[in-house]
């Protein structure tokens, strides 16, 4: 990875009581406990995300930047010409990168993501490789974002959700996002949406428990991240990285199990845990091209195109304007 360091780096301040803390507490108070994994994501779980994404073991990635690298030309006819291209948990961009290096229809791009410091970092490379394009970076969640830049408000919108990171939703919760990104995107919009697919599990498996320990780290740095800005004492080494395939929900669950009895302070509350018991830490749902279409055509989007290699998929779809109204 070539990302610039900055000089200096200031401890932010312990946060007891926004909306880190809240989702902590209610989390580790419910019964089974569990934390949303948007909050993977700081500098730190966004660097270890980028590692999973070289591992051999994780295909998702190589498997749908093949298919995007491939497609691009087509993927990019879909969209309506001189658009602005709003992508969905950016990340690094890289995805994106093949997509604008293959049309001149792209105007402006605005990546959004929750974590800031990655986002700003990645945008602020973008204009030396793609001097002609706007840039607009959003730092929010994307379940919570009303607008988007005032800057695009005169612009067509095209939409791009790669990753399968809509598979990190409950389906239910998957619905509710197509169809708040058809509000946001606006009538006529088109949506590329990257979805994993069912597969063996073993591949699956082994996809979220990698030799070197990647994703043990990136699942267990949630706890870390716990102890660095709400000031709880956790003992990451007290606990275990556990991934696997629950078949019968078509999900890999990832957990973080306690190997002891244990208490752990947080923002003035005690949590209590049992040898064993776990944390639920994410979901990463897998779709057929089938089941992810009907999704995306209940929640006011029509399936246009699909392109797959059997593992992954990445669906064009446009939005059913008659449908939609309701929402917005
Ligand atoms: N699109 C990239 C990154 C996928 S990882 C790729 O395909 O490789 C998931 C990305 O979504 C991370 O960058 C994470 O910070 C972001 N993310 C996760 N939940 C989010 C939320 N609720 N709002 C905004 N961004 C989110
Ligand atoms: C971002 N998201 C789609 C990844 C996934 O595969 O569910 C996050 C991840 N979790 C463990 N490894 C990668």
């Amino acid at each position: 990875m070539s990302r610039a360091r900055t000089a200096l780096r200031v401890a932010p301040p312990l946060e007891t009581s926004g909306p880190f803390a809240a989702d902590v507490i209610a989390g580790l108070t419910a019964k089974p406990k569990r934390l949303p994994p948007k909050y993977f994501y700081d500098a730190a779980g966004s660097a270890l995300f980028e590692r999973i994404t070289h591992l051999d073991e994780y295909y998702p990635t190589r498997s749908e930047l093949a298919l995007l690298t491939e497609h691009a030309s087509a993927i990019a006819a879909q969209f309506p010409p001189g658009c602005a291209l709003v992508e969905f948990g950016s990340g690094s961009s890289r995805k994106a990168r093949s997509l604008l290096g293959a049309t001149a229809s792209v105007q402006a791009y605005v990546p959004v993501d929750i974590c800031g410091e990655f986002l700003l970092q990645d945008a602020a490379q973008l204009p030396r490789d793609f001097p002609h394009l706007a840039i607009y970076p959003v730092a929010t969640d994307f379940t919570q974002l009303a607008e988007l830049p005032a800057e695009i408000a005169s612009l067509p919108r095209a939409g791009f959700f790669p990753g399968s990171t809509i598979g990190n939703f409950e389906p239910h919760e998957a619905a509710r996002f197509l169809r708040h990104a058809g509000s946001l995107l606006g009538a006529g919009a088109v949506f590329a949406v990257g979805v994993d697919l069912a597969k063996a599990p073993d591949i699956l498996y082994r996809a979220y428990n990698d030799a070197e320990g990647v994703t043990a780290k990136f699942n267990l740095n949630l706890l870390a991240r716990i102890n660095r800005e709400l000031g709880a004492d956790f003992d990451p080494a007290a606990f275990e990285h556990h991934a696997f395939y629950n078949a019968q929900r078509s999900r890999i669950e990832m957990h973080l199990a306690s190997t002891r009895r244990q208490k752990v302070r947080i923002c003035g509350a005690t949590i209590e845990f049992r040898a064993g018991e776990t944390i639920h830490t994410e979901n990463s749902y897998k779709y057929t091209i089938e089941s992810f279409r009907a999704l995306a055509h209940g929640s006011g989007w029509s399936p246009v195109a699909v392109w797959s290699d059997g593992l992954f998929s990445v669906h064009a779809l446009r939005r059913s304007d008659a449908e939609q109204t309701a929402d917005e």
